[in-house]
């Protein structure tokens, strides 16, 4: 059995599907700006298939098409203990956003290794398709609320370093560049 029931609609896979190639910032596909899921089909449930087996591989909490190269309006998300509460959002819009923020610790799957706090609305309330193309409203708040904040901002083509200082940015970049290289070479 996959390590995670499947998403809203679908059946359970005995064979997991293949993995994603998630893109590493500061690789300029990450700031292409999504566009919305025209339907929600055979295609967009496959990908969603392969998004959450790909979100569960990296032990990420949220994974939006944008970082597998896909720039369409969607996200999967899955911020339970037991790793078997898929979450998908389909052209989510967020509806309402509480004025209160906090400063947290946040970390990407497209900047390994780099954690930094950012400020988040504490409480969102979103609009958004689910995998079987009904409409959804979610209300959430903590990690969930800070998560699709995070991937929201993915399909905008904005990474989280990008609310850092440019200084910390810069060093950020020439990190990832480093480590990219040294990754090639080896
Ligand atoms: O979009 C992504 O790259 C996934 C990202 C989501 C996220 C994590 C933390 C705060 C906001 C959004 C991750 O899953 S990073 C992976 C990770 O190690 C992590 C997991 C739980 C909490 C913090 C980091
Ligand atoms: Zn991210």
């Amino acid at each position: 059995m996959p390590p995670h029931t499947p998403a809203e609609g679908g059946e359970y896979r005995m064979t997991a599907p293949p993995l994603l190639t998630i893109l590493r910032y500061p690789d300029p596909r990450l700031h292409t700006v999504a566009q919305p899921v025209q339907a929600v089909d055979e295609r967009i449930r496959a990908l969603i298939e392969r998004m959450l087996a790909t979100m569960y591989d990296a032990n990420g909490i949220g994974l939006a098409a944008t970082q597998v190269d896909v720039h369409e309006r969607l996200v999967v998300i899955d911020v339970s203990e037991e790793r078997n509460q898929p979450l998908v959002l389909i052209n989510p819009v967020i509806e309402w956003a509480s004025p209160e923020t906090r400063k947290g610790e946040e970390g990407c799957l497209s900047v390994p290794g780099i954690y930094d706090g950012v400020e988040r609305s504490i409480a969102v309330k979103v609009r958004a398709l689910d995998g079987a193309g009904q409409s959804r409203v979610i209300e959430a708040e903590g990690l969930l609320a800070v998560c699709i904040q995070h991937e929201m901002d993915h399909l905008m083509g904005k990474v989280f370093v990008e609310y850092l200082s440019p200084l910390k940015q810069g060093r950020i970049k020439t990190k990832m560049v480093k480590a990219q290289r040294e990754a090639t070479r080896a």
